[in-house]
């Protein structure tokens, strides 16, 4: 029986991801907005004693500025009713401006409106807020996530604020520009102990260079790519958007993997190693397994990103 996306889904079935993360984000869900935004902002605080944020370029910003400015010269009560908005998910001109931005400028929004708040200039957090019972202990929860996982769970909460893009339609979509991929004499080369497969290879080394036009060939046209914790994204189209819009600057660095026959001539291969995200670069690692499965033509019909539970999952190379 030839494979179909849900069933590639289940390939390497032991591979253990951070399930943490997408309970920690449920049960921060369930907090007031009030709770929410004094939760991140404690949470912010305390990362912020170890791993430092590296500020988005000005050219990234440029969408986010209009609505930036708009906050600043508000009232410090609109401005806090702006952010409970943006964390109530309400259908405002603000949040649905926010809905059409890519992660990357979300982020970036919030990373200026903290520096504004730190700076006195746009309404802090009230001194002395107390967290309900339920949001210190999410806060505690997070507080004990590796810091991998602390930034993915600070990612998503962000990123689900504002008005339900998926109500928007992807035309109103916004995104920073995309930047020509790096210079083929500047390019490193990754190698990947127990694995010469020269898609996989390519695959790590194109994205490297945010060479995403010669990544996305890689791909067999109904081909799909599942990032952490969402569904599979499919077809080239969808895929090749998702990286320009996403997936500029990271840096992968693949470890070791195995490389199996599958049915119909396929090849299940899978892959550990780090991540880092330009938002923090070489502070936090993230520990990641790639699940491939390639086509007896060696095309990538399937791809999953995998945060994984802990360090030692990196070893786990086992089906
Ligand atoms: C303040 C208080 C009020 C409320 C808010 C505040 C501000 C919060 C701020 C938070 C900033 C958080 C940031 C998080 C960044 C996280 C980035 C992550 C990146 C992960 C990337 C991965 C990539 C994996 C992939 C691979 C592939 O092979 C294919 C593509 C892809 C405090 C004001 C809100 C400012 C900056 C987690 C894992 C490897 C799937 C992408
Ligand atoms: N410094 C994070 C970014 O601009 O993507
Ligand atoms: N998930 C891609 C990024 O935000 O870096």
């Amino acid at each position: 029986m030839p494979f179909t996306i849900d069933s590639a889904r289940g390939i390497f079935p032991n591979t253990l991801t951070a399930d943490a993360v997408p309970a920690t984000i449920a049960r921060f869900n369930q907090l007031s907005v009030e709770d929410q935004l004094a939760l991140i902002w404690f949470a912010y605080l305390e990362m912020g004693k170890t791993i430092t944020v590296a500020a988005p370029g000005a050219a990234n910003m440029q969408f986010a500025e209009i609505t930036l400015e708009e906050i600043s010269k508000m009232s410090p009560q609109a401005q806090s009713q702006t952010m409970c908005d943006l964390a109530n998910r309400s259908d405002t001109p603000i949040c649905r401006t926010y809905g059409s931005w890519t992660p990357n400028l979300k982020l970036g929004f919030w990373y200026q409106l903290g520096q504004w708040m730190d700076q006195g200039l746009v309404a802090p957090i009230p001194e002395g807020y107390q967290l309900s019972a339920n949001a210190t202990a999410v806060l505690q929860a997070i507080k004990n996530l590796d810091s991998g996982q602390q930034i993915t769970v600070l990612r998503n909460a962000v990123v689900d604020m504002g008005f339900d893009a998926k109500k928007l339609g992807s035309s109103k979509r916004v995104s920073e520009p995309v930047e020509p991929p790096t210079s083929i004499a500047q390019r490193t080369q990754v190698t990947i102990e127990g694995i010469s497969n020269p898609t996989v290879l390519s695959y790590m080394n194109y994205l490297n260079a945010n060479d995403f036009e010669a990544l996305i060939e890689l791909f067999t046209p109904d081909g799909a790519l599942q990032p952490p914790f969402q569904r599979p994204i499919v077809g080239k189209e969808a895929i090749l958007r998702f990286f320009r819009e996403e997936c500029q600057n990271l840096k992968l660095i693949p470890e070791r993997g195995v490389s199996e026959p599958a049915e119909d001539e396929y090849s299940q291969i899978k892959v550990t190693g780090k991540v880092q995200t330009p938002w923090f670069s070489a502070n936090v690692g993230m520990n990641i397994a790639w699940r491939f499965l390639l086509n007896s033509e060696n095309q990538i019909f399937f791809v999953a990103i995998d945060l994984l539970a802990s360090p030692k999952e990196l070893l786990n190379l086992a089906r």
